[in-house]
């Protein structure tokens, strides 16, 4: 844990579609459990009962037609409710968290659709409040091949996926310059591996950035 801090650490996992943020996610759990850490994964959109019901309405398509402020805005209820329910209770309790998606997919697919920046901030402070990651691992990978990916484990589409390729690049330019934008909290990691090999960059990764919060009886 931080110095003078009962809190777990919040790690996020951001990228474009198939980049391996799910796969990356569990390794990261295990290797993390083996230091005797308490671990909670969770995704989003979703990880509290009320915001998976969100989610089926979200990557459904149900939202979709009421535009792409109405998709923040639902992003962010279900957000609030995430952080409130799982993320924050979680934290409090000492235990490190893992979340498959956060705030950075809604700057850059909902920014990608024409959402202010302005917009996006309010409705963030107002979803995730003080909660912010201690560390963001942003996957990076041409979205061709994400998509070649994504495609090989479930053929049918939801309502990102299915968006232009153009648009799945832009929204990998758009992850990249918040990694640039604010690199204390956020590191690039190479997708382009095997899992392994991208695994070893993240835990590298990890070890140099929280090092000080990890307890060292695990290895
Ligand atoms: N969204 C989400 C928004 O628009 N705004 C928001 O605020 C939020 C939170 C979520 C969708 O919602 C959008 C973004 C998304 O479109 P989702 O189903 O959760 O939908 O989609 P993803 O998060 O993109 O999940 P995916 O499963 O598609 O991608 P992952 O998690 O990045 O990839 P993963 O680990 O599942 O791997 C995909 C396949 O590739 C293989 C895996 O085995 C798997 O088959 N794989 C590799 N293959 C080769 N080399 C590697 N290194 C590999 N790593 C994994």
């Amino acid at each position: 844990m931080s110095a003078g801090s009962d809190r777990g650490q919040f790690i996020t996992l951001e990228g474009g579609e198939g980049a391996g943020k799910s796969t990356q996610a569990l390794l990261l759990k295990s290797w993390l459990a083996a230091y005797g850490l308490d671990v909670v994964l969770t995704r989003e959109p979703g990880g509290s009962p009320n915001a998976e019901c969100l989610r089926g309405m979200l990557l459904g398509g149900l939202i979709a037609p009421f535009g792409a402020d109405a998709e923040a805005l639902v992003f962010a209820v279900a957000r609030a409710d995430h952080v409130r329910e799982t993320i924050r209770p979680a934290l409090s309790a000492g235990k490190w968290v893992i979340c498959d998606r956060f705030i950075d997919s809604t700057r850059a697919y909902q920014g990608g659709a024409g959402v202010s920046s302005k917009r996006l901030a309010e409705l963030e402070t107002i979803a995730i409040g003080k909660t912010r990651p201690d560390l963001t691992l942003i996957l990076d990978l041409p979205a061709k091949e994400g998509l070649v990916r994504a495609g090989a484990r479930n053929p049918a589409l939801d309502r990102f996926e299915a968006d232009a390729l153009a648009v799945h690049e832009a929204r990998r330019a758009a992850f990249l310059k918040i990694a640039k934008a604010e690199p204390d909290r956020c590191a690039v990691i190479n997708a382009q591996a095997d899992e392994q090999s991208v695994f070893d960059r993240i835990s590298t990764c990890v070890s140099d950035r929280l090092g000080a919060a990890l307890p060292d009886n695990g290895r």
